[in-house]
């Protein structure tokens, strides 16, 4: 329901109906939340109207009971952040055993390039050095792992109903992969790889967007995650070894 009311994209993931509900509990908590308030408001008003009161009173509201209302506070949101949301979340963000696929998408102003692993499920080693027209991604093609990687410029080809793991990072500035369909974000900074996990469960082409103002062609960062049958993604990463670039690059040091 809320995904209708929101104007949410359509959810692909296996475990995007979590994130939805949660958003859909968050929202029907922050209406109660208003009319609780709005109507304690609304009674304040009428309450210390001036009919009421036509003397002022300057020694305030002699109570302990709001200092006791303010502690129980502090301690019960205390115990839902630590007992509850940060075991929640640790869960959330670790994926238990060994993903399907893994992937490395790596942002730059302005697109995306990701970096399979290929056949071997070895990623080739990659070095900034080495990054040059040819070769955008900085790969050692001496690297016997790196033979049959598979480079993808702009689209991010998944296998459907197979756990994926994409590692994110930057080249540049900070990024941000944002799979709306998927309900996966997460921040692409360089020197880090930040993980997120997901498992499509629809074919098909879907956007993939950078979340983060990240300079004057940000809104041309539209990608394109497309999920397809596994046989089929079996085929094009057979099919699609990344070419070393013909003139061996110098390394530059
Ligand atoms: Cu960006």
């Amino acid at each position: 329901m809320i995904t209708q009311f929101l104007g949410l994209p359509e959810d692909i993931s296996a475990n995007g109906y979590l994130i939805d509900q949660m958003l859909e509990v968050v929202h029907w908590f922050m209406l109660i939340l208003f009319v609780g308030w709005t109507t304690f408001f609304f009674y304040i008003l009428w309450h210390f109207r001036k009919k009421n009161n036509p003397v002022a009173q300057y020694h305030g509201f002699r109570s302990k009971i709001t200092t006791h209302a303010e502690v129980a506070v502090v301690i019960i949101e205390s115990i839902l952040l630590l007992g509850f949301a940060l075991p929640l979340w640790a869960r959330q963000v670790h994926m238990e055993g060994e993903p399907g696929l893994r992937v490395h998408a790596v942002a730059y102003q302005f697109g995306w390039l990701f970096h399979y692993a290929g056949e071997d499920g070895k990623f080739g080693r990659r070095d900034p050095h080495l990054v040059c027209t040819a070769n955008p991604l900085g790969i050692d093609w001496t690297d016997p792992a790196s033979k049959d990687d598979v480079v993808s410029l702009t689209t991010l080809k998944v296998p459907s109903n197979v756990p994926v793991e994409v590692r994110v990072t930057s080249k540049d500035v900070i990024h941000n992969f944002s799979a709306h369909n998927l309900r996966v974000a997460t921040d692409a900074i360089p020197g880090h790889m930040n993980p997120v996990y997901f498992t499509a469960i629809k074919e098909g082409d879907y956007d993939l967007i950078c979340g983060q103002l990240c300079g004057a062609g940000h809104g041309l960062m539209k990608g394109c995650i497309t999920v397809m049958p596994p046989a089929e993604f079996k085929d094009w990463i057979k099919n699609s070894k990344a070419i070393p670039p013909d003139q061996p690059v110098a390394q530059l040091k």
